[in-house]
């Protein structure tokens, strides 16, 4: 089957499954063109292997609230491809986590992953789960029960979780502590976790880091400076803290904020000092971006799009399918010049479209956000040789890794009228290197 019929063939066989679909054709389209030129990829199916996940676990887990009502939620984990190395990729917790979302991120993952050149193959997990409101007590005994099914599955040369959406040191931590004691080993099967036990420096910085400093590799091939641009940030958790952590740091200047419920916009710029409110509301208090602009009397659209506002620089950090055609052309009008995205898949196909017509820099996620991984294969690293680098050297592999990313994109996507197709090249470089393997270890 060549590319097209595999993913006809997909859409009979997953026809509920929106994200995981408009994944699986970005990389597809992409791909074709060097597809065509290796008969042998398609006499090995690799192309069905490579899209449909190794296995796909399913749980309920059952836990106790602060009321003592017993709650269920569905749990799963998503083992895609370990061609490369072992299973590896974060768990979100979510009320919209469902099968088509966790397949989208943990394809997406393989990719990335490959990118990152480390040894590691890709997997997503999570649960339908919303910790938003729950108490401390709770995240505990839920995050307990989530183990005390996933643990059977995953190890530090099996399958390595990690964090995402909902999922952070709290919730890491919790998760480690029950698969140690389950386990009976300490070799770090979790990264993301707390300095005092295995985990590594600039992690929770790492993917909002990696993301400026490939933005910088891509201003670098127009010879433009970060240092005086207006960015937009949409989120206020993770990726987007650190992201605008590195921006106040080499002089830029982040303007808008956002949560599910709405965003700020800033105009005088977010500092260190604001963005300090910003982490004790988020990460202490778990309030609304909304006390942002009660506090420092700005700007707050509830419901509304970072998308909005004018900005030379966009850094989509929430989630997918944030950003849609009718934001990208907003984007374009107001004089936007680069979108690097923190999230997986926030821009949908049109948006994306939009930006390269308009010749704009733009970086998927599978490319710009590959830096929170790839700092989760430097704590697997550390953890193996049970020693810890400094916060230097972790940075230097950090930025040293994302340039190297940066080359890939430029030598599989660079066409002929000097353009980067940034999409092309992420999804060649990274389809390559996992191509060959497969092919390597034949048919499995
Ligand atoms: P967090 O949970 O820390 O923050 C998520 C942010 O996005 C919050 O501000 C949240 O708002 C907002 N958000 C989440 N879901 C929605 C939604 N459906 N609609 C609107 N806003 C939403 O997650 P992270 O910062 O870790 O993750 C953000 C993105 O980055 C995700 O796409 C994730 O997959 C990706 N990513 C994360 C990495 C990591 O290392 N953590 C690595 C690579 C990519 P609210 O609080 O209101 O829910
Ligand atoms: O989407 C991602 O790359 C992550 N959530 C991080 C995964 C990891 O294993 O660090």
């Amino acid at each position: 089957m060549n590319t097209k019929d595999v993913l006809n063939d997909l859409k009979r066989r997953f026809p509920n499954e929106p994200e995981y679909l408009q994944a699986v054709s970005e990389v597809l389209e992409s791909i074709e063109e060097v597809y065509n030129k290796h008969p042998e990829f398609e006499k090995a199916n690799l192309i069905e292997r490579l899209c449909i996940p190794d296995r796909i676990f399913s749980f309920r887990i059952t836990w106790m609230d602060d009321r003592g009502q017993v709650q269920t939620n569905m749990g799963y984990r998503i083992q895609h491809n370990n061609v490369l190395g072992p299973y590896k990729g974060g768990i979100r917790f979510h009320a919209s986590v469902n099968p088509s979302i966790l397949k989208f991120l943990a394809f997406e993952q393989t990719f990335k992953n490959s990118l990152t050149t480390l040894p590691m193959g890709g997997a997503k997990g999570g649960s339908d789960f919303m910790p938003r409101g729950k108490s401390n007590a709770e995240i505990m005994r839920f995050c307990q029960s989530f183990v005390l099914e996933l643990w059977r599955h995953i190890g530090p040369d099996t399958d390595v979780p990690a964090g995402d959406i909902g999922v952070g040191g709290r919730e890491v931590a919790y998760m480690y502590g029950m698969y140690r004691k389950l386990a009976r080993e300490n070799t770090g099967t979790f990264t993301g976790k707390g300095l005092e036990f295995g985990g590594s420096l600039i992690r929770p910085e790492a993917t909002g880091y990696g993301n400026i400093y490939f933005l910088l590799e891509m201003l670098k091939t127009r010879g433009i400076e970060l240092r005086g641009k207006r960015c937009l940030i949409s989120g206020s958790g993770n990726v987007a803290q650190y992201t605008c952590e590195k921006l106040i740091e080499l002089g830029a200047l982040p303007v808008t904020l956002s949560d599910s419920n709405g965003y700020i916009y800033d105009p005088d710029g977010i500092t260190r000092e604001k963005l300090d409110f910003v982490m004790d509301l988020k990460n202490n208090q778990r309030g609304r971006i909304r006390e942002y602009a009660e506090h420092y009397g700005c700007k707050y659209v509830e419901g509304g799009r970072v998308w909005a506002e004018a900005g030379d620089i966009a850094l989509p950090s929430a989630t997918q399918n944030e950003l849609n055609g009718d934001d990208a052309r907003k984007l374009v009008a107001q004089g936007c010049i680069a979108v690097s995205e923190g999230a997986n898949m926030p821009s949908t196909p049109e948006a994306i479209n939009v930006f390269q017509e308009a010749g704009l820099l733009y970086a998927p996620g599978k490319a710009a956000n590959a830096g929170g991984v790839a700092t989760s294969g430097l704590e697997m690293t550390q953890n193996s040789m049970r020693l810890n680098w400094t916060r230097e050297e972790v940075d230097e592999k950090l930025k040293r890794i994302m340039a190297g990313i940066h080359e890939q994109c430029v030598r599989y996507g660079k066409r002929s009228d000097g353009y980067i197709d940034y999409v092309k090249g992420a999804n060649i470089a990274g389809f390559m290197k996992v191509a060959k393997a497969m092919m390597a270890q034949g048919v499995l």
